[in-house]
Parts: structure tokens; C-alpha cells; sequence
């Protein structure tokens, strides 16, 4: 799949066969199966290449900054010496960051880099506001949310006190009823983002009820940072005091963690993640955040976001038509969520969990997911697709429609495993323009 693949294949096959292997096998996995799981991607080149860059090797615990009086001074922060690239390298991600989420407005924000994905980023702005105990409110899991919005067997249910919100029987975020629950409980931060809600969210009104009730805004936008960075999607900004989000889904980077915070929110947040949360950065994950974000900030990106998606809703429009019941009854961004247990009985199946292991014997590879109303989140209803890899493998509209008609015919087989293979055959067929070896 990368330019360089075989040959760091064979560097890695001069001392270790064994990993060799698994890389190699992982890369025609890849390439023998359509990836649809939203939270997925495929980095460029560049990407992969800085990612296994020479930064790997280097230690750079504190920050390219001091803070002072509440302004972060450039000046080395660092612990240990031999920082002046890392310097520069956190520096221009910081910059990039900020360029591509604020625009104008960069003077009026920090940006923290450092976070090794979204959950450590979400901690740190919690633990940075909040003493154990205190609330917060977010998303239920089973309605969509994140484990880091405060579930119960999170560090985030455990240590604070999270009050969770969920969405209407037609799977909407219902404004009133988060109003009157914040109201209510006077949370001192209300998170919003979601990893399984195919609509948009309205920045604004989360804005205006957590003005209401005295407390932070939080918005969590790991799913769709790339289609905010795309223009395909509102920002959350200038109505969210925080952005917290991983990298590597819609944004189409390493795997990391990005905060954006209101200035004044800065120093806290710098240091609740270090030294509160975290050691020493990944120092090559940042490089290869900084080469990612110089790709979002290509005009190329906004024709990427928007495509994301139009073929979403490409995709979601067959499957409607087909008999699937889509929750939120299709998709404004690059989900689809489908209850396929309560879909019509041209397409139904009877386990989820089964059908998402169906999907991969056809080599289409999708997520099982809980949907609305499941009483039991561990036996769930739905399956979840995206769009985000797909289009960056240069498929458009037509080639949802086939995609589309793949995941029909597959639940229409009924788990017969014949079907499946025959399926998985075509699949393999249709893949390969799209696929570099
Ligand atoms: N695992 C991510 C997702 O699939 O949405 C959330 O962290």
C-alpha cells in the first residue's frame, strides 16, 4: 500500500521474520478488503514515512514554551537537552493546528500537540477543570458517545461525576432535554461530539446552554475534525471553549491527540496532560501530525471532506432503499448507522455481532455497534459504517452504489457462508484499481 513498504518489509525481515510476516499479511489484508469502519483512515506516504522517522528516538518531556502570567513565552521547556528540532517540530504542528481550526482567530487560542490519542486529550481537560467528584456532563455510550464522556467503567465515570445525556427515540440530540438536564445538575463542563451520530451537531445551542448554566464547552470532534477542517462540517468554534479530537479518522493522520482551547484555558490544559497525565511526547507522531495537517490545509482537502460526505449519503440512500432502518434516518457526515436487527425483512438479520462477522467473510469490514433503545449495549443492534477511507482510495458516488449492493446481498445470504466467500471474490475484484500492491 506505501511507496516504501517493501523495502522496509525487508529491513524488517533482516532481524525479525516473524514481524516481517504480520506486516506483510496486514498490508494484503488491507488491500483484499473495502474498509468501512468511521473511525478509520489511510495515511499518505509522507505521513508513514515521517511516522518512522528519526524523532522516535528522542525524549522531549515539557513544552517549546513557558508559561507566564498566563501567556505561553516561546522559550525551551523542555527537561532534557538536544531539543532544538523538537522545538521547532511542536512549534510549526502548533502553528498548522491552529491555521487550520482557527484561522484568523489563531491569536486567541492554544494549541496543545502532545496527546497520545483522544482518550489522554479528554482526561486532561476534565482532570484539568474538575476535582473527583465534581460533574460533568456527556453522551451515553449506547447513545453514541465515547467512553471518555463519562461512563461507568471509565477513569472519566469513575473519578468525576458524569451526568449523561441521550438522544430522542428517532436517534436526534434533543437541545430541550440537555438544557433541562444542565440546568438541573449545573455540570462544570458539558462535553459534545458523539462516535456514532450520523447527523450534525449544532455548536451553537451546545454554546448557548452551557453559557446558561456556567459551564465549559467541551467539544470532543475526533469523528469529524476532517470534515470541520474540510469545510463539510461546521466548527465548533468560536462556540466551544475547548476542542479536543484524535487525528487519524476524518483528519487522515498518525494516530494522536490534538487540544485547542481559549487562550486563557491554556496553561491549565499544558499542564494537567504534562506533567499531570503524560511523560515524554512521541516526537515522530507529531512530525508526522505536523505532515498531516499541512495536507488538510491543501485547498485539495475541502474536494476530500465534502466527497467524504457525499458518498455517505450515496451509500445511506441505497441501503434505505434497500430495507435498512438508518438511525437519524440517514447521515449528514461520514457515518452510517444501521439498526439491522429492526430493518425490513428483505434485509434483516437476527445478530448484529453475527452480520458484522458476515460483512468481513465478504471482505467488508464494518463495526458492530449499539444503536438507541438497546437494553443490553453488549448484544447490539446495529452496524456502524464511514466513508473516510474509502475516499481517500479515490471511490465516489458509483462506487458506493456497489458497495452498497455488496452489504445487501450479504444480508440477504443469511450467514450462508458459500454466498459470503463468492461475495468476498467480487470484493477482492473491485478493490484492486483503487489499491497500490
Ligand atoms: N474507537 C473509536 C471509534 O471507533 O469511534 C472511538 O474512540
Amino acid at each position: 500500500m506505501y511507496a516504501q513498504l517493501s523495502s522496509i518489509i525487508d529491513l524488517v525481515a533482516d532481524e525479525d521474520a516473524d514481524v516481517a510476516a504480520l506486516i506483510a499479511a496486514e498490508n494484503l489484508r488491507q488491500n483484499e478488503n473495502i474498509p468501512l469502519i468511521p473511525s478509520e483512515n489511510i495515511v499518505s506516504d509522507a505521513v508513514a514515512a515521517a511516522l518512522s522517522s528519526c524523532f522516535t528516538n528522542k525524549y522531549a518531556e515539557g513544552y517549546p514554551h513557558k508559561w507566564k502570567d498566563g501567556v505561553a513565552q516561546v522559550a525551551n521547556g523542555r527537561y532534557y537537552q538536544g531539543q532544538a528540532n523538537t522545538n521547532q517540530l511542536e512549534r510549526l504542528v502548533m502553528d498548522r493546528a491552529l491555521k487550520l481550526f482557527v484561522g484568523d482567530e489563531a491569536d486567541k487560542y492554544h494549541a496543545n500537540v502532545q496527546a497520545l490519542s483522544g482518550a489522554p486529550a479528554n482526561l486532561a481537560v476534565l482532570s484539568a477543570f474538575l476535582s473527583p467528584g465534581d460533574t460533568f456532563m456527556g453522551l451515553a455510550l449506547d447513545n453514541g458517545g465515547h467512553l471518555t464522556h463519562g461512563h461507568k467503567v471509565n477513569i472519566t465515570g469513575k473519578f468525576f461525576h458524569a451526568v449523561q445525556y441521550g438522544l430522542t427515540a428517532e436517534g436526534l440530540l434533543d437541545y430541550d432535554a440537555i438544557e433541562k438536564l444542565a440546568m438541573e445538575n449545573k455540570p462544570k463542563i458539558i462535553i459534545c461530539g458523539a462516535t456514532a451520530y450520523p447527523l450534525t451537531i449544532d455548536f451553537k445551542r451546545f454554546g448557548e446552554i452551557a453559557k446558561k448554566c456556567g459551564a465549559l464547552l467541551m467539544a470532543d470532534v475526533s469523528h469529524i475534525a476532517g470534515l470541520i477542517a474540510g469545510g463539510a462540517h461546521e466548527s465548533c468554534f468560536p462556540y466551544a471553549d475547548i476542542m479536543t479530537t484524535t487525528t487519524h479518522k476524518t483528519l487522515r493522520g498518525p494516530r494522536a491527540g490534538l487540544i485547542i482551547c481559549k487562550k486563557e484555558l491554556g496553561e491549565k490544559i499544558d499542564k494537567a496532560l504534562f506533567p499531570g497525565l503524560q511523560g515524554g511526547p512521541h516526537m515522530n507522531t507529531i512530525a508526522a501530525l505536523a505532515v498531516a495537517l499541512k495536507e488538510a490545509l491543501d485547498p485539495k482537502f475541502k474536494d476530500y471532506a465534502h466527497q467524504i460526505v457525499i458518498n455517505a449519503k450515496a451509500l445511506a440512500e441505497d441501503l434505505k432503499a434497500a430495507g435498512f432502518k438508518l438511525i437519524g434516518n440517514g447521515t449528514e457526515n461520514h457515518l452510517i448507522l444501521m439498526d439491522v436487527i429492526h430493518s425490513s425483512d428483505a434485509v434483516k438479520v437476527d445478530d448484529a455481532s453475527r452480520f458484522a462477522e458476515d460483512l468481513e467473510t465478504a471482505h467488508l469490514v464494518a463495526n458492530k455497534n449499539a444503536v438507541p433503545g438497546d437494553l443490553k449495549p453488549w448484544i447490539p443492534s446495529g452496524i456502524r459504517l464511514g466513508t473516510p477511507a474509502v475516499t481517500t482510495l479515490g471511490m465516489k458516488e458509483n462506487e458506493m452504489h456497489q458497495i452498497a449492493g455488496f452489504i445487501i446481498r450479504a444480508a440477504q445470504a443469511k450467514g450462508d457462508s458459500e454466498k459470503l466467500k463468492a461475495i468476498g471474490e467480487e470484493v477482492k475484484t473491485f478493490l484492486q484499481p483503487f489499491t497500490k500492491g
